[in-house]
């Protein structure tokens, strides 16, 4: 039995595909780990939602700011963005099923020692503040609320941590710090319109995972989200969007031991 950590999937289930049989996964023996994005911009967003949701209890996942906009989406909530790639879900008889299954799914997930988020988290958050403000979180996603959380997600303006809530509620500033944070300042200021390398990054801003952060040490966390980034390998930290809808490569990582497996993207 393994656990693997598979990055940004992005509809391109070839690859998906194609890095399951390199690990050889078994549905009676193996579980997965799913950063988020599972959707979009790739070509087979239902085929991937479809298989993750088969096999939904072997696998974890935390939702990512794509898999968010296919939910608005799917409420009328945003309009269709020009590399969207999500019609055949939306029209799917499945969508009924996939995307209120979707929408139940966490924001943060850990089990002992590793933890997973889409993103990133803040310098300022501590475990107790991640944990409680990630329930709350998706309490209000799966309720009544979400439509004005879903609302709150959208914009590139730099948003300051903890936000101004006459402009933006405590959860939606956090969901949206959690799903699409990449560069941020000491004081929490999160900067949304880089996306560049790491060594591209503006002053005073570097990436969130560079700053001291009042998590606990001995926690390992995954993320994705940051394709520009490529594969990060860090002690307490692992970097999993390898680029596979850019035409690069699909990962995963394994937890017992360590190591890596990468498949070139089979999309065209
Ligand atoms: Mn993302």
């Amino acid at each position: 039995m393994a656990t693997y950590v598979i990055g940004d999937v992005q509809g391109c289930f070839a690859s998906l595909e194609s890095l399951l049989k390199l690990i050889s996964f078994s549905s009676q023996r193996d579980r997965l780990w799913l950063v988020g994005d599972l959707v979009n911009r790739g070509p087979q967003s239902l085929a991937v939602l479809r298989w993750v949701h088969q096999h939904r209890d072997q696998v974890k996942l935390v939702l990512g700011n794509h898999d968010l906009h296919l939910i608005a989406r799917y409420h009328g909530l945003n309009s269709d963005k020009p590399l969207d790639t999500l019609k055949e879900v939306l029209d799917s008889p499945e969508a009924s099923t996939l995307i209120p299954w979707l929408q139940h799914q966490p924001l943060v997930y850990r089990e002992g020692v590793f933890a997973m988020v889409h993103g990133g988290l803040l310098p300022q958050w501590e475990w107790d503040l991640i944990a409680r403000l990630a329930r709350e979180t998706e309490a209000q996603l799966q309720g009544p609320e979400a439509a004005s959380l879903l609302l709150e997600l959208s914009g590139k303006q730099e948003l300051q941590w903890p936000p101004n809530e006459k402009t933006l509620s405590l959860q939606g500033a956090f969901l949206k710090i959690l799903t699409r944070l990449r560069v941020c300042d000491a004081n929490g200021r999160v900067h949304f319109g880089f996306s560049g390398a790491p060594s591209d990054c503006p002053e005073p801003f570097r990436p969130w995972y560079e700053w001291p952060n009042r998590l606990p040490a001995k926690l390992r966390w995954f993320f994705g989200h940051w394709s520009a980034l490529g594969l990060l390998q860090r002690e307490n930290l692992v970097g999993l969007d390898t680029g596979c809808v850019w035409g690069r490569q699909l990962a995963a990582f394994r937890q017992e031991d360590g190591r890596i497996f990468q498949v070139e993207a089979q999309e065209n």
